[in-house]
């Protein structure tokens, strides 16, 4: 074996051996660093005669990039290693309670999604969840929109990679309709629930985030007329923007899993230059509804000749912006403390009817 040979073979035995970061710093400095021993043997290259340089040479930056090369790699082994195991020890359990008790506040999409809960509890609605990854079918299929539907289309919806098989076809709920499906499915009616949460488009501008936030509602009963939509939609508006004079205007539109389908526009008047609602010197669109599609009550599994319903959908993040005066809807994503603390209610002001709903 060579001279070379050898202390090739003793730095990458010690390199494979390192098991931390400032051992492996340590051999690179001893081999590569000003006073290296492989630095010395490429300044000795200088004094050798052409013909030795032209033997030497390949050998010794042979050494040098092997060594090189090895350090590289066994820095980021470790280096990975060291991550992994920061990673693993970092875990938080966020159900514990927070030292510094009662400094944070409820943001106010949770508010907003309280004061939902306890208006529409009041009307006799329970509160309903599901998945946030949804399948093709309960977010698109089951609702009347098929396969080549240019709603699918219009949703701009974030798909996850194909499965092998190809079977379900899995999404980010584009809405949170899925859950009405469930529900349908899972219960026998009457049924009376809102779906509140998280749902995602991939669309993001001034007024658009791609999650967002959504509630809709829906019942389902014998005898269920347009005059009960609009009664329960007026009825919520007034209590939640705690005002009487509270005007709405059905406009015809179309949604797939509605039919007849109307836009609600809520009349709204002009105070020191910001829009609020009440009044009607001019009108915003608020929400979206209809009378349930009766294909859409079939693919639940129920007979629409006997059931009936309507639903209504609108967007959360809106609905609190509208109420409480925001004015930008990114910022309510952004984790800024000072945004929180400036619009955040404090948990122990929990929404009450007899108190405000927004108290
Ligand atoms: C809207 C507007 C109109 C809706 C329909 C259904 C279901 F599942 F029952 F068919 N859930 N939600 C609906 C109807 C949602 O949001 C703008």
């Amino acid at each position: 074996m060579t001279d070379l040979e050898k202390m090739q073979g003793d730095l990458l035995g010690r390199i494979a051996a390192a098991d931390d970061l400032d051992t492996v710093e340590a051999i690179r400095v001893e081999a590569l660093g000003k006073s290296g021993s492989v630095t010395a043997l490429l300044k000795s290259l200088g004094k050798m005669t052409p013909e030795e340089r032209q033997a030497e040479g390949p050998r010794i930056h042979g050494l040098r990039e092997a060594v090189t090369e090895a350090i590289a790699r066994r820095k980021a082994t470790l280096e990975r290693a060291a991550l992994d195991a920061k990673l693993a020890a970092e875990t938080i359990d966020m159900t514990l309670p927070a030292d510094t008790p009662l400094s944070g506040t409820v943001h106010p999409v949770s508010q907003v999604m309280d004061e939902l809960a306890e208006i529409f509890a009041d009307l006799g609605f329970a509160v309903a969840t599901g998945p946030e990854i949804e399948d093709d079918w309960h977010n698109f299929t089951a609702l009347n929109i098929p396969e080549s539907h240019p709603a699918r289309a219009m949703h701009d919806t974030f798909y996850f990679p194909e499965a092998e098989d190809g079977e379900r076809k899995m999404l980010l709920r584009t809405h949170t309709s899925p859950v009405q499906i469930r529900t349908m499915m899972q219960h026998k009616p009457p049924i009376r629930i809102i779906a509140p949460g998280r749902t995602y488009r991939s669309d993001s501008d001034a007024t658009h985030t791609p999650m967002f936030h959504q509630v809709e509602g829906l019942v389902i009963d014998k005898g269920i007329t347009l005059g009960h939509l609009k009664w329960t939609l007026e009825t919520f508006l007034k209590a939640f923007f705690e005002r009487d004079d509270i005007v709405l205007r059905l406009r015809p539109s179309y949604f797939p899993f509605t039919e007849p389908s109307a836009e609600v526009d809520v009349g709204f008047t002009v105070e020191k230059g910001k829009r609020v609602i009440g009044g009607s010197d001019g009108w915003m669109e608020v929400l979206g509804s209809g009378m349930v599609h009766p294909k859409v009550i079939a693919a639940c599994g129920l007979d629409p000749d006997e059931w009936q319903g309507f639903a209504f959908g609108c967007g959360i993040d809106r609905l609190a912006m509208l109420k409480y005066g925001m004015d930008d809807l990114r910022a309510f994503f952004d984790g800024d403390l000072r945004w929180l603390k400036h619009y955040g209610f404090s948990a122990l002001d929990v929404p009450t009817l007899s108190g405000g709903v927004g108290a």
